[in-house]
């Protein structure tokens, strides 16, 4: 048997769908069996390995997978250094600072000194490195928008896409750190061979999205 790129895609959740679309839309069919870890192409050499979206980085900088089709703002978050080869349109979202909505917000200072919340410590510690800002930070998983209400925290650091959950808690976005979206990352040591596949792919990925603009 010849060999096979592996790419990582999420096993479920936001991306999952529209990460298997974009193969599906490159020509590539997928044994796509329910509850299935692990999935051939049948028309490409192509394995899928099905993970979750912030366990990727390390498993493509481990090499378990060759390339993967991750949200960019777990890559920064993850700091694993991996190579994004092509944004890819979608799951559009920002990582932003919010403080409830009465807050009289006049600028980041008034971070200063306050408790925040966040699932993305190491994108919000570079953040406020970089505003001189030193501050409290609060390490939680998820429901991070709730953590002012409960008085774990002044203020969040979360994703943002429609807004909607930080108006139904009560808080309004005002700074932005970073802007994500899906894109395609790789292992820099991949082997020649996959190298090859990883260029056709890619050829067709840009097809793809070429044709959709
Ligand atoms: O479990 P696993 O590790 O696989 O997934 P995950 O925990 O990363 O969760 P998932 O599936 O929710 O998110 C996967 C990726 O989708 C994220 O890493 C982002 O790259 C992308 N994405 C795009 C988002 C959003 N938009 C988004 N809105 N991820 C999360 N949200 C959440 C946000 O945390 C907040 O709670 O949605 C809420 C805000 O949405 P709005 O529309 O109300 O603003």
């Amino acid at each position: 048997m010849g060999e096979k790129l592996k790419i990582a895609v999420q096993k479920s959740g936001r991306l999952q769908e529209e990460s298997l679309k974009i193969l599906k839309e490159c020509g590539i069919s997928i044994d796509n069996g329910k509850d299935q870890l692990k999935a051939n192409a049948f028309n490409f050499p192509l394995e899928v390995l099905y993970l979750r979206n912030s366990d990727i980085p390390q498993y493509v900088k481990d090499g378990v997978a060759d390339i993967a089709i991750v949200g960019e703002n777990v890559v920064i978050e993850k700091q694993k250094k991996l190579e994004i080869l092509q944004k890819l349109g979608f799951s559009k979202c920002r990582l932003a600072m919010a403080v409830p909505k009465d807050v009289d917000y006049q600028g980041i200072e008034y971070f200063n000194g306050k408790r925040l919340a966040t699932s993305y410590p190491n994108s919000l510690q570079q953040f406020l490195k970089a505003n001189n800002l030193d501050c409290d930070i609060h390490v939680i998983s998820g429901s991070v928008e709730i953590a002012p209400n409960i008085g774990l925290a002044d203020g969040i650091c979360d994703l943002v896409s429609s807004g909607s959950t930080l108006f139904k808690n009560g808080l309004k976005e005002v700074e932005e750190i970073l802007v994500s979206e899906a894109c395609l990352v790789v292992n820099k040591n991949i082997s020649d061979l996959k190298k090859a596949i990883l260029d056709r792919l890619l050829f067709r990925m840009r097809s793809v999205l070429a044709a959709k603009n």
